[in-house]
């Protein structure tokens, strides 16, 4: 363990610009742990954001509308833009995208769980930009003030394009709401197949989060998963009875005193098998992947070195 008398004056250095809530920036000494925690979320967010694209793009030849089609695809090319600065954001680490890629397709590098569910019908495009941006914003929102510059900055441009994916997504959930009957039943079983994995998105509890405590002592993470999960909770479930939604959880209580939400138990056993890779789409989500950029598919990479 380090103390005060065993540190590098470096390390002794990076402390103190922590306390003060000073940016790390990619030419600045950093510890090479520091360094690797950061490759492997900055990373992992790059790569839900590119594989996030799938479920939804699934839907853009069956939008109901061409007003919702338009959206929808914006939506998806925002989500790769997403990737994009998230990609730039990491190389600065000294990573090539290429390899990070490859980490992926070795199964070494991982990618949100809630990408290996399956987008069944039009509301769950609607459940999608509702439950999962609105998740994401609410974890990107926290990540705005991360101490890694280059991320941090990359979570100020993507928060502000999330909160209208929630928007549209939400918008949808209300139409078909207002619609008739079957819609109604499309929508409240969209969120009964949603709500749990929204909640799995921002990862184990604290007791369980191997990653937390070390996280947010490097102020990469400013707020742990329970804290965030619990904020996305409160701020949802109005959101659902408001439009005559029903959270599917038989455990759910309203408490007075916090003017807060307790949910019932989360299935983590269901959580560790998407994560392991045997969700329902984690085959096809990643052979997808592979197929287009894959080192077979013939896709031109550039290396960093290279340019
Ligand atoms: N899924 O110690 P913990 C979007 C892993 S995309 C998979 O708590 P940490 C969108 C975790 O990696 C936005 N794995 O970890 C795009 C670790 O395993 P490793 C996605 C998960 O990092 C398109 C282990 O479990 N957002 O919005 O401190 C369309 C222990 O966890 C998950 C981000 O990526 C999970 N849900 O905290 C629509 C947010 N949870 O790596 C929408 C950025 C945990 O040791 N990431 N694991 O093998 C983060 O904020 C943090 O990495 C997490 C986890 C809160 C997710």
């Amino acid at each position: 363990m380090d103390t005060v008398e065993n540190m590098s004056p470096e390390l002794l250095a990076f402390e103190a610009r922590l306390a003060k809530d000073e940016v790390i920036e990619p030419k600045d000494w950093m510890p090479a742990d520091y360094a690797k925690t950061l490759l492997r979320q900055i990373s992992q967010h790059a790569h839900s954001e590119v594989i996030g694209m799938q479920p939804e793009g699934n839907w853009v030849l069956r939008a109901p509308t061409f007003r919702a089609k338009k959206i929808l695809l914006a939506k998806i090319q925002d989500e790769g833009g997403h990737g994009l600065y998230l990609y730039s954001a990491a190389e600065t680490l000294g990573m090539d995208r290429s390899q990070m890629i490859d980490q992926l397709h070795e199964g070494k590098a991982k990618y949100s769980s809630i990408f290996n569910y399956p987008a069944l019908n039009w509301a769950d495009i609607g459940a999608i930009g509702w439950l999962v941006d609105g998740a994401a914003i609410v974890n990107q929102v926290s990540l705005q003030r991360t101490s890694f510059g280059p991320y941090a900055r990359a979570m100020v441009r993507i928060c502000m394009e999330e909160s209208f994916h929630q928007r549209q997504g939400y918008e949808i959930m209300v139409r078909m709401m207002r619609g008739n009957e079957a819609q109604r039943q499309m929508a409240q079983d969209a969120m009964n197949r949603w709500w749990w994995p929204a909640l799995m998105m921002f990862g184990p509890h604290d007791k369980d989060s191997a990653h937390t405590q070390q996280s947010m002592k490097w102020k990469i993470k400013r707020q742990s998963n329970d804290v965030l999960r619990q904020r996305f909770v409160d701020k949802t479930i109005p959101q659902a009875h408001f439009i005559g939604l029903n959270v599917p959880d038989p455990d759910l209580k309203y408490d007075e005193e916090t003017k807060s939400y307790q949910i019932g138990e989360i299935n983590w056993d269901e959580f560790n098998q998407v994560i392991r890779g045997n969700g329902f789409c984690n085959h096809a989500r990643l052979s997808h992947h592979k197929k287009r950029i894959g080192k077979e598919s013939g896709y031109v990479r550039l290396q960093l070195h290279t340019l």
